[in-house]
């Protein structure tokens, strides 16, 4: 019998119980949002707050996605139950290729799962439905749960910016660190990883990545005790994954006794509570400027004799 006519209550105690299909079937009602959304979210919330969040960002093509692969079989080694939300934006070219192998991994792999989502028509729901997806996994027993994105764009900045731990990719050549730090993603950084280790240049783009974080300490970095270690990775042959695993460990570890985990946590409830009052709150503003009310505004600033400035304030002035 298909899942979609099974009462989601059902559906959300299978999935509890860690059945795969039940599983999957809410990350598809999470992804499109909506009341059933709000059901999972009310049902899944505070079962998932023991799971370890992890966000792994990084330009196209750094190789997250090989990364992301290797670090679920080494956590999978480690007796933990690693589970994937992809946001994978890139052409379905390599993007398949690279997908396709996951997917075959996981298929040999039964306690990992890998979710994949498409950015594209997503640019409002993605910011909502990754950490829900997230979310669903941890309450059904995943842990850590790995969000990979790109970091280019402000909505994938903040997504990653939401776990408990960010690792941030970067690869040598092309002045990619430097480039990190125009995106924003050096002060969310908690871990760097120069993968593509093995491509010349990889020294370069450490001390490209040290330089900018002595400045960063400068200025003053998020989290001040805190030094991101930055770890040498070939995804291809696998080399430095453990490291990696290691530093993500050692990074929950300090969360936990400095009580910073509250805090990211604390980070995430603001985010996901910002996002959601930004979609509503848009909403309810397009409805109100199709109103009769604003007819005669409309009018004015269309007509020039009054500015979007001043009458968007009317618009909005009421609720600030
Ligand atoms: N030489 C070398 N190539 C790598 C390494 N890791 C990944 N690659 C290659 O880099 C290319 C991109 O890898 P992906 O894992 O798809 O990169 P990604 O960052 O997930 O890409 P998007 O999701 O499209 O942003 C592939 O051809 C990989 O085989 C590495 O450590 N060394
Ligand atoms: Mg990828």
């Amino acid at each position: 019998m298909s899942l979609r006519q099974v009462p989601i209550d059902q559906v959300i105690e299978r999935a509890l119980n860690g059945d795969r299909r039940a599983i999957g079937r809410l990350l598809s009602l999470v992804e499109r949002g909506g009341d059933d959304a709000e059901t999972i979210e009310t049902a899944t919330h505070v079962r998932a707050r023991d799971s370890h969040v992890i966000g792994i960002t990084g330009a196209p093509g750094a190789g997250k996605s090989t990364m992301v692969a290797r670090l679920v079989a080494a956590f999978s080694a480690a007796d933990r139950r690693p589970a994937v939300v992809a946001v994978d934006p890139s052409s379905p070219l390599t993007g398949g290729a690279i997908l396709g192998d996951r997917v075959r991994m996981a298929e040999v792999d039964t306690t990992a799962f890998i979710r994949s989502v498409a950015t594209r028509g997503h640019s409002g729901g993605l910011a909502l439905s990754v950490p829900g997806s997230a979310r669903v996994l941890a309450a059904a027993g995943f842990d850590p749960v790995i969000i990979e994105t790109v970091g280019v764009g402000q909505v994938e900045v903040d997504v990653t910016a939401a776990a408990d731990t960010t690792v941030v990719v970067v690869t040598p050549g092309m002045g990619d660190a430097v480039q990190a730090n125009k995106a924003g993603l050096l002060e969310v950084a908690d871990i760097f990883v120069v993968n593509k280790a093995d491509l010349p240049g990889a020294s370069d783009a450490r001390r490209d990545l040290e330089l900018m974080l002595e400045l960063s300490h400068v200025t003053g970095q998020e989290d001040a005790d805190h030094r991101p270690p930055i770890i040498m990775v070939n995804s291809l042959e696998g080399d430095g994954i453990d490291a990696v695993r290691t530093a993500i460990a050692e990074h929950r570890d300090h969360l936990v006794t400095t009580d910073r985990l509250q805090e990211r946590r604390r980070k995430r409830a603001r985010y996901e509570m910002r996002v959601r009052a930004e979609l509503a709150f848009g909403a309810h503003l397009q409805r109100r400027l199709g109103e009769p009310e604003f007819a005669a505004t409309v009018d004015s600033v269309a007509q020039g004799d009054d500015t979007p400035a001043a009458a968007a304030r009317k618009l909005w002035q009421p609720y600030a």
